[in-house]
């Protein structure tokens, strides 16, 4: 139990979809199964397993239990004959709502430049304004001056702010309120009004945005600094008691682009709620996509006297072409158009990519540009993006089925990956929109089932949820706040070989926490609230 043991019968302990797939996976022989009724051990659903399966990479013979069939509310447990029996378990209809709100609940946690406070759990968790003199423009040609640029969210484990990693981040979770706004709308999230009359949804986005308008030149170039940060991480205190220097550091073309890109986003977005305000968003985006046609060459970030995160795109055309879809699906405008789909055949390929993240957003600028109600598109372009955007999709099912533990980012591990893996849920919604099928669906819910416990540790990945989450994330908050229990509801980013993730403060290659990732997780989640 939580002391530790792990059990031979994996599955999503937080529980089921009535009328989506349910899969556990078994480590141990095994022919039969039951799914028991926790209340009175009565059996209510009983099956034969399929396997073994053998995965390498993991090492392990699985056997699959499939209870898709049984849909009945209520709570469970698993019991194989043999083996013994799994963590209780949820069928509701409700159930990936909490989960979807702590891990939106977490981005108002991550907010810079003001105190936040929450209560979860039986702890109190909170911190002082921090940051507040963000920050000196010496890297913008303004020597030892302060320039506003407070806000935002803090980036991750880490107490910087960088541009590009804002932009998937902010991307991603405009296309969830975009594609899932009537369920998203019935979660309270219980935020503080920092934006009134938005919805609490939109009011979390604006508070990036808000900050996201600061990083530009003050010069009205158009050119956007690539991040802001100290010269070099802090240790493990709170964020108000950072108080080295931070700085505006230097431009790049692909923190550019991507401003140009969400800033695109956040305009039609916000616009029912505050015409000012979008048409502020529309005008910076527009400035920065002008510069950057008149700058038609890469401008990468040189990290220089920085040893914070680099976040350096090999190339920014993925960024630009975001930045056109965007700016288009905004405006309706013809040249955006043109310009997205002449820089088309010049991606580099596949068309649509399954393992992507914030070096690499041209499946966002696709996606705007097929789920799009705008006239005028290249119909042969359009059907070759919408076959693409399928085949991947039917690719990412197939995979996640041969995975013994759903996974369909398959035998690929890196730094961040488990937000890969939510990430993939995007890939499978889109196709799901263009052309609804339950194999979709179903897959992202094998990719919750994976982040909740279905996995070789047989733990929740994500803080405060399910079963055994991690306890140690790579964050500074949780390692100095002096409460046991971390920051709830973030995803930590996974293991870089199938075995090697570690709960372990110290090991940020594996186990910090970061807002692509948690991006991905709330877009994951969000297409499974009802
Ligand atoms: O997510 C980033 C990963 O893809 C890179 O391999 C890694 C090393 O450059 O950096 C990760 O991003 C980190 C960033 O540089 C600084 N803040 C914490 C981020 C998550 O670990
Ligand atoms: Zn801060």
């Amino acid at each position: 139990g939580p002391s530790g043991d792990t059990y031979p019968v994996r599955l999503n302990s937080v529980g089921f979809l009535p009328a989506k797939a349910k899969i556990a996976t078994i480590i141990q022989p095994c022919s039969q199964f039951e799914v028991k009724r926790l209340a009175d051990d009565s059996t209510v659903f009983s099956g034969k397993v399929t396997g073994p399966f053998h995965q390498k990479d993991v090492n392990q013979n699985a056997w699959l239990a499939d209870f898709s069939a049984f849909a009945d509310t209520g709570s469970y447990y698993l019991e194989v004959p043999g083996v013994g029996r799994s963590v209780a378990f949820r069928i509701s209809d409700d159930i990936f709502r909490f989960p979807y709100k702590t891990a939106m609940r977490a981005f108002y946690l991550w907010r810079c430049g003001t105190a936040v406070e929450g209560d979860f759990n039986g702890n109190h968790y909170a911190h002082a304004a921090c940051h507040l003199d963000d920050a000196y423009g010496d890297y913008t040609g303004q020597k030892g001056v302060i320039r506003n640029g407070t806000g935002g969210w803090h980036d991750a484990g880490d107490y910087g702010k960088y541009t590009v990693n804002a932009g998937i981040t902010l991307g991603t979770l405009f296309l969830a309120w975009e594609q899932f706004r009537p369920a998203l709308e019935n979660v309270k999230l219980n935020l503080p009004e920092t934006a009134p009359g938005f919805p609490e949804y939109l009011e979390e986005l604006k508070w990036e945005t808000d900050w996201l308008l600061k990083m530009p030149y003050p010069d009205g170039s158009g050119r956007v600094s690539h991040k802001l940060t100290r010269t070099n991480f802090a240790g493990f205190i709170m964020p108000e008691d950072d108080k080295g220097k931070r700085y505006f550091t230097e431009w790049s073309s692909a923190a550019t682009a991507d401003f140009a890109a969400v800033m695109a986003m956040a305009a039609r977005n916000f616009q029912p709620y505050d015409s000012v305000y979008a048409k502020k968003c529309l005008t910076a985006a527009k400035n920065s996509y002008a510069f950057l046609k008149e700058h038609p060459e890469m401008k990468p970030f040189e990290q220089g006297d920085f040893k914070t995160g680099a976040y350096k795109v090999k190339s920014d055309k993925s960024e630009r072409l975001w930045a056109a879809a965007e700016l288009w699906e905004t405006t309706g405008e013809p040249a955006y158009l043109a310009d997205f789909e002449s820089a088309v055949p010049d991606i580099h390929p596949p068309l649509i990519d399954s393992d992507w993240d914030w070096g690499n957003v041209k499946n966002l600028a696709l996606f705007t540009y097929v789920l799009s109600g705008r006239n005028g598109r290249n119909a042969d372009l359009l059907n070759r993006v919408q076959k693409a955007i399928l085949a991947n999709a039917d690719t990412l099912v197939a995979k996640g089925r041969r995975d013994i533990y759903g996974r369909p980012l398959a035998g690929r591990y890196y730094w961040g990956c488990n937000g890969t893996v939510a990430r993939q849920a995007v890939n499978l919604q889109v196709a799901n929109a263009i052309s609804p099928n339950r194999a979709y669906t179903n897959a992202v819910v094998s990719i919750a089932d994976h982040l909740l416990g279905r996995n070789v540790y047989d733990r929740s990945y994500v803080t405060g949820i399910g079963f055994r989450p991690p306890m140690h994330p790579h964050d500074r908050r949780s390692a100095a706040d002096g409460i046991e229990e971390p920051w709830p509801g973030y995803l930590v980013g996974g293991g870089r070989s199938a075995t090697n993730w570690q709960d372990k403060q110290s090991d940020y290659t594996t186990n910090e926490i970061a807002i692509n990732w948690q991006a991905a997780l709330v877009y994951a989640l969000a297409g499974l609230v009802n």
